[in-house]
């Protein structure tokens, strides 16, 4: 059957533009786009294939529809002729036989200037333009090198550079986008989300002659052209037509559209009052909002998974017991990028309905406006050094005060029930759940028992912080991984299921389709969403490559299908009117037009990306390196050698297991020594280096496949001081390394499992070389990863690898031969050094 989308069906309208078919379904679509079609005039789209010139002005996105001989009488008015249209576009070929759907050509070049020739207006618009920003103000286009050390001091001190950044627009400005919005929009072709970069002059032409070209492998040059921030409006916009097209949070007829920065929670709370007082009154007014409306709490949660209903109108069939969501899939990260824009969206909108209605003394609601515009969602990081692993304070309040509508206007200090502390279910909907969780009322995080509502916040806290080490170290890694986008996802999937099942136990947070109704969900989330910003950002042009389809709740697979990036990300509608996909959220710079930033991938790079890669880099080193960075005292438990430049060797475990091993959710957990004899201890052990969690569904049984992790020992090696040759290392992991497992039963517990009746586990030691850099732009220099059996073999029994041949035959539960994915794992070679036997 086919599982178009009951919302494509509701497409009413097709517009036309300049030859550009766009299906929008709503006026507020429609308004939406023309804004970014506007604004992307001379953007530099993607995808598209190599060799077009670099001052192409001019791009046609690639219909099912189209072919050479339509394309090319389509702009036949720009002097287009189907010569000129290859010359323009080498990678098609002499016959035009290499044309691909959904990717840009060029269709014609110029200038910026030139561009102007069809529409009159347009040279004084671009003028205006390019005036107003070279006049503009100097932290944000001064000479790169400059420009940097302004940036720099953003990552700690975003707030002020940010604010900055947006009321120094000038008059000028503002005039030029306007009149350029309007002119501009009939020489554009692209809808899709793109680069913003614009030429400001005769871009050159030799293409890829730098390195640093190649990074941007389908990608011309990128061309110098700041696109401002324009101010934060100062009055509130109307309401969206569609309310559930993603668009993001923030006023959407704004172009370009204001950009702010998703926040630290803690910096949030402290630098921002007023935009953290509208925010949690937003948020516990989402979830009082009632169940059977779509933005409410509940049904933007349940959009994960319980109570597997379509969305956003119920009665849509899908697959039972699945949610929307894509776990261990490739397409995880880049899913949950539109999920958490439309969850911020709904919250935002929340937000601007209290400050209409219930804010209406002017001086009031002039505050709360100006506060409104920062309100993005805010992130946990749980990697930072200041606040290591520990819980947001503000997550494990039951109470919290606030500043609330005093019903006449204005504002009082009221005390309520902290709307980051859990959600209620408001009654019946919560028989939604399946086995232990029955009866569960409010959401809990290591509960007694699974159907209790009460928090052990101090146990998710205490559970999260004992690994904080080994965490940090886990981070850095995945963020400075260059291999594949494939590899990072997936370590970055892994190092997200330890976090779950940290702060869950066997609440809900260790379940795949009931946690994301736990407000900590949502501020993970978003920093998972902020991870991959950073990767994207200090590694342009590195996109995902197909791999094993995962079923969802509209997407049924078959073994051989593969999610890939143009799979559909169900339920989110894009502004173009189609489904959002992995292609629109490849490239980082699209997430500053969907009204939001970080303070690693700054809303102020918008137009002018070419050092974003360093800055991001830099920005890893700065917050996830131990090399050269001042030491804390007594508040980092690593000792911080300064390796900067040294090349040393890491040790790390490598777990390969089928993550339907057992039914329900279940951790590997590795230690550096014996684990408490009660496995309830095991979390808080300062023995335990870290988890690998393959997180279950109460509802139906996990899909047979393998999956891999890798975690790496140094952090708590050199906590226990644990230093020597490679043969005493060896010695000691021969020793001292023990993995056990932990499952969640059906009953609403835990218990320990025996690793030895698993079939499909393999652990695998491996160490590797790697120089730390000692320019804070650069990343790490790793080298191969070598087996190291002596460690493991010794414990055959309980999936400790003895050969690296074993490790290529690996096998699911059931006992039948299945290879790890690729970029699962780090390449792995045989050791050189003592201990190996092949
Ligand atoms: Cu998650």
């Amino acid at each position: 059957m086919t599982r178009t989308s009951f919302l494509a069906q509701t497409v009413v309208s097709v517009l036309s533009l300049n030859g550009v078919v766009h299906a929008m379904d709503s006026e507020a679509d429609w308004a939406f786009a023309a804004n970014h079609l506007a604004k992307r005039a001379i953007a530099i789209p993607s995808p598209i294939q190599k060799g077009q010139p670099a001052n192409c002005i001019l791009w046609k996105y690639v219909e099912s529809t189209d072919n050479c001989n339509t394309i090319v009488k389509m702009h036949k008015e720009n002097g287009l002729t189907g010569a000129k249209f290859l010359e323009l576009n080498p990678a098609l070929g002499n016959d035009c036989g290499n044309l691909k759907k959904n990717f840009y050509v060029c269709v014609q070049t110029g200038t910026a200037a030139g561009a102007a020739k069809t529409p009159a207006a347009k040279t004084t618009a671009t003028t205006a333009k390019t005036t107003a920003t070279t006049s503009a103000k100097e932290t944000k286009t001064t000479a790169t090198t400059s420009a940097k050390e302004t940036k720099t001091t953003a990552t700690t001190s975003a707030k002020e550079t940010e604010s900055t950044a947006t009321t120094s627009a000038e008059e000028t400005e503002t005039t030029a986008t306007t009149s350029a919005k309007e002119t501009e929009t009939t020489a554009t072709t692209s809808a899709k989300e793109t680069k913003t970069a614009a030429p400001a002059e005769p871009p050159a032409e030799e293409e890829e002659t730098e390195d640093e070209d190649d990074r941007h492998a389908d990608n011309p040059p990128a061309v110098k052209l700041t696109t401002k921030n324009p101010e934060a409006p100062t009055k509130l916009e109307e309401n969206e037509d569609d309310q559930y097209v993603v668009l993001g949070a923030g006023d959407t007829n704004l172009s370009p559209r204001f950009c702010a920065p998703r926040r630290n929670i803690v910096n949030l709370q402290k630098e921002l009052p007023d935009t953290f007082n509208l925010l949690v009154l937003a948020l516990d007014k989402m979830m009082k909002t009632p169940d059977t409306d779509a933005l409410s709490y509940f049904q933007m949660s349940g959009v994960h998974g319980a109570p597997f209903i379509s969305w956003p109108k119920p009665g849509e069939k899908g697959n039972s017991g699945l949610g929307y969501c894509s776990h261990n899939s490739v397409i995880f990260a880049t899913w949950h990028r539109p999920y958490i824009m439309a969850y911020e969206q709904a919250l935002y909108r929340h937000a601007r309905d209290i400050v209409r209605r219930l804010f209406t003394k002017p001086e009031v609601q002039k505050k709360y406006i100006a506060a409104l515009q920062q309100l993005r969602w805010p992130y946990w990081d749980w990697a930072d050094r200041i606040n290591q692993s520990n819980m947001p304070k503000v997550t494990m309040d039951a109470k919290i005060t606030v500043m609330g509508p005093d019903g006449q206007g204005g504002e009082r200090k009221v005390t309520i029930a902290n709307p980051f502390y859990s959600y209620v279910f408001k009654g019946p909907e919560n028989t939604i759940f399946k086995k232990g969780f029955i009866g569960l009322n409010a959401t809990s995080r290591r509960p007694e028992i699974s159907s209790s509502s009460v928090s052990v916040n101090e146990a998710a806290d205490n559970a999260m912080q004992s690994n904080y080490i080994t965490r940090r170290k886990q981070t850095y890694n995945a963020l400075t991984s260059t291999t594949t986008f494939n590899y990072f996802a997936n370590s970055l999937e892994k190092l997200h299921n330890d976090v779950h099942m940290q702060v869950g136990g066997n609440g809900i947070m260790g379940v795949i389709p009931y946690a994301a109704f736990d407000p900590v969900f949502w501020l993970h989330h978003n920093n998972i969403d902020r991870m991959l910003a950073i990767w994207q950002a200090a590694n342009p042009g590195k996109y995902l490559t197909p791999d094993t389809a995962v079923p969802s709740f509209m997407r049924a697979v078959s073994p051989d299908d593969k999610d890939d990036l143009n799979t559909p990300l169900y339920p989110w509608k894009h502004p173009n009117g189609k489904w959002w996909t992995s292609n629109d959220v490849k490239d980082v710079t699209t997430i500053w037009s969907y009204g939001y930033g970080y303070p690693e991938v700054p809303c102020y790079f918008q137009g002018d990306t070419n050092t974003l890669d360093d800055f991001a880099t830099e920005a890893i080193n700065n917050a996830y390196s131990d090399t050269n960075t001042p030491k804390i005292k007594g508040r980092a438990a690593v000792k911080q050698a300064t390796t900067a430049g040294q090349n040393v060797t890491e040790w790390d475990i490598n777990i390969i297991v089928d993550q339907a091993e057992l039914y329900s959710t279940f951790s590997i957990y590795v230690f550096l020594g014996n684990p408490p004899a009660d496995p309830k201890k095991w979390d808080m052990s300062s023995q335990k280096v870290s988890t690998m969690t393959l997180l279950g569904n109460p509802d139906v049984p996990k899909m047979s496949k393998l999956e891999g992790m890798t975690i790496p020992l140094g952090p708590l090696l050199s906590q226990k001081g644990v230093k020597g040759t490679e043969k005493e290392i060896q010695d000691y992991l021969a020793k001292y390394l023990v993995w056990t497992c932990l499952s969640v039963t059906e009953e609403g517990g835990t218990k320990p499992y025996d690793v030895k009746l698993m079939k499909s586990l393999k652990v695998a030691v491996t160490s590797r070389s790697v120089i730390m850099p000692t320019n804070m732009k650069a990343k790490p220099r790793v080298g191969k990863a070598k087996i190291q059996t002596a460690a493991t073999k010794d414990k055959a029994k309980s999936g400790g690898a003895s050969t690296l041949a074993e490790l290529a035959h690996t096998k699911l539960k059931g006992g039948a031969e299945a290879h790890l994915r690729q970029d699962v794992l780090p390449d792995i070679q045989n050791t050189t050094v003592t201990g190996g036997k092949f």
